[in-house]
């Protein structure tokens, strides 16, 4: 019934005539089905055409991890609306600026935060807001509750929006990625082939869910393949170690393989039962991926990707799975490594930028035209800011970013945005925020900050407090130093790279 819905066909193809069989297992012990799964996204698509959701209109979320928030996703896709998932720890400025930006016509979000938001979500025009909470109670259940599941999706094709999701930029403000039904698709069925996921498998998945990773990468691939989840609300070593005998597989940032590491119970028996560990979003230390193989006998499968692309490189199920690379590039998708200054190919074994082509890649900016021209070639191909070579056997790995990003515990913090708010702050003169290798979260925040002349204020503390309800908690620096001066080079930008050297192991000294 959904033939003509590009995305919600491939999504539940798989679970026709399989509506017992479960989706989700939930941390309370409830399972979610197949069919109960698109019950209640037909409801959502309902309630949300109701609301005045047409094809084409987005769908802001920003609640707490819940299989309620997959049905509305889900739900958007039938409505023929575009998904729009925020993270619940962005602060109501960071937030205005999203709901301004995107116009969505419904917003849902935490009962918590209906107070400060909903005033926001009027004065952006959004015509309804409504609620729901980690439990999956609120005004959005509610209304959803009380509509049919039969629901005819809406048509749509593959070059229709289905996502947005927001990037922070390196140069100011936040960019909203389109994503089209074909994107997802064609990623996602990329995925399920290439990792061999199938209807016996359980994937755990405690990721968050308003990222590429945790939203498409395992959830579309888990819908796509009929295999089903193990629904975590957030990474917990102890609650993922306990899941492992039920489950097959685990996708994850770096960040939870170094925990788990860290947990006596990880054994070659806890892990029996799995047959693949996934890892990406951030590089994986070849030192994690050696201790991980030694102790469980798995080899991490490492893969690339990004908001705008999806997946674009993966470590091949058989055969070598190389520590510090990310495989060659997945079927139907160019990667191509290129002279930065020229754009002229490059011979395998030179570093050089990162550029990728493919039905993965992503349709631009939201109602940013010139940004999209800056990073999307004419021909295609999107310009990645990673650089990177492939090695003598195709394989690709990373060496670094051109763009200034630090990736935190698989969160991507912008150095600008904090720079800019730190240099409003009375007394300091001008600020670097940097990442610095941190044995937890693989780079941590840290700013430098140089006061004016003769200013003993703001103190470290100072600089925390004005930055607390500005900027959410995972950007906000973990470190703050004080110098006399950056160093800078003769075009007068700061050199990163000498204030990483000098506050290098500042993190893993604590
Ligand atoms: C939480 N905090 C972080 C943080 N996560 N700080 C820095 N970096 C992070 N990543 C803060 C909290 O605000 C809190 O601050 C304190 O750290 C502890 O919070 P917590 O909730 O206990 O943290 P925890 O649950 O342990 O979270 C860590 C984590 C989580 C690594 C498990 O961040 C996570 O799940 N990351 C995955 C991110 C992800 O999905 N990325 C994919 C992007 S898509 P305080 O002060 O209140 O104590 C992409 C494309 C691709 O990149 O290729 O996949
Ligand atoms: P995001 O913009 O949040 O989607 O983050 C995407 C970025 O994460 C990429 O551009 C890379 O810089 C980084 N990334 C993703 N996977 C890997 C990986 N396996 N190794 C190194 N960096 C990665």
């Amino acid at each position: 019934m959904d033939d003509e819905n590009h995305l919600a066909a491939r999504l539940r193809a798989a679970s026709v005539g399989r509506e017992q069989a479960p989706f989700a297992a939930l941390a309370d012990g409830r399972i979610v089905g197949c069919g109960g799964l698109f019950a209640a996204a037909g409801r959502a698509a309902a309630a949300l055409t109701e609301a005045g959701v047409r094809p084409g209109d987005r769908v802001a979320v920003q609640a707490e991890k819940s299989i309620e928030v997959v049905q509305l996703y889900l739900g958007t896709v039938l409505a023929g609306g575009v998904f729009l998932p925020l993270n619940p720890a962005c602060t109501p400025a960071e937030t205005e600026y999203f709901l301004r930006d995107a116009e969505p016509a419904v917003f849902v979000c935490d009962p918590d935060r209906v107070e400060a938001l909903s005033a926001i979500a009027g004065a952006a025009g959004v015509a309804g807001t409504f609620t729901l909470d980690g439990d999956g109670r609120g005004s959005w259940a509610e209304e959803t509750a009380r509509h049919s599941e039969d629901f005819r999706a809406v048509a749509r094709e593959a070059d229709d929006l289905a996502a947005i999701l927001y990037t922070s930029g390196t140069t100011g403000r936040s960019k909203g990625a389109m994503l089209s039904h074909g994107n997802l698709v064609s990623n996602g069925a990329t995925l399920a082939d290439c990792w061999r996921f199938g209807p016996e498998d359980a994937l755990i998945h405690a990721l968050p869910i308003f990222h590429t990773h945790g939203l498409f990468v395992a959830i579309n691939v888990a819908l796509i393949a009929g295999s089903s989840l193990i629904f975590m609300p957030r990474f917990d070593a102890d609650a993922v170690l306990a899941a492992m005998p039920r489950a097959t597989a685990m996708m994850g940032v770096p960040t939870f393989y170094t925990r788990l590491l860290n947990h006596p119970g990880l054994t070659a028996e806890a892990v029996a039962n799995m047959r693949l560990f996934v890892s990406g979003s951030a590089p994986l230390p070849a030192e994690i991926h050696e201790r991980w193989r030694k102790r469980t006998g798995h080899a991490i499968l490492e893969r690339y990707g990004m908001t705008e692309t999806g997946m674009n490189a993966s470590n091949p199920y058989d055969g070598d799975r190389r520590a510090g690379t990310v495989g060659p590039p997945l079927p139907g998708v160019e990667v191509k490594v290129t002279d930065p200054a020229t754009g002229a190919p490059l011979p395998d074994g030179r570093i050089g930028s990162i550029e990728v082509r493919g039905p993965n890649v992503f349709k631009g900016y939201w109602r940013m035209p010139e940004k999209t021209e800056e990073d999307l070639r004419e021909n295609g191909f999107l310009i990645t800011g990673d650089l990177g070579f492939f090695d003598d056997r195709g394989y690709l790995a990373i060496a670094g970013r051109s763009k200034d990003v630090v990736i935190s515990g698989g969160y991507n913090v912008y150095p600008k945005e904090i720079e800019a708010l730190i240099d409003e702050i009375p007394g300091v003169l001008e600020s670097a925020v940097i990442g610095l290798p941190h044995p937890d979260l693989g780079e941590g925040v840290a700013a430098v900050i140089v006061r004016e002349v003769g200013a003993e204020d703001p103190t470290a503390e100072a600089v925390s407090e004005a930055l607390r309800d500005r900027i959410a908690r995972y950007k906000q620096p973990r470190q703050i130093h004080f110098t006399d001066e950056l160093p800078r080079n003769a075009m007068g930008k700061v050199r990163k790279t000498a204030l990483k050297d000098r506050y290098g192991d500042a993190f893993a000294a604590k």
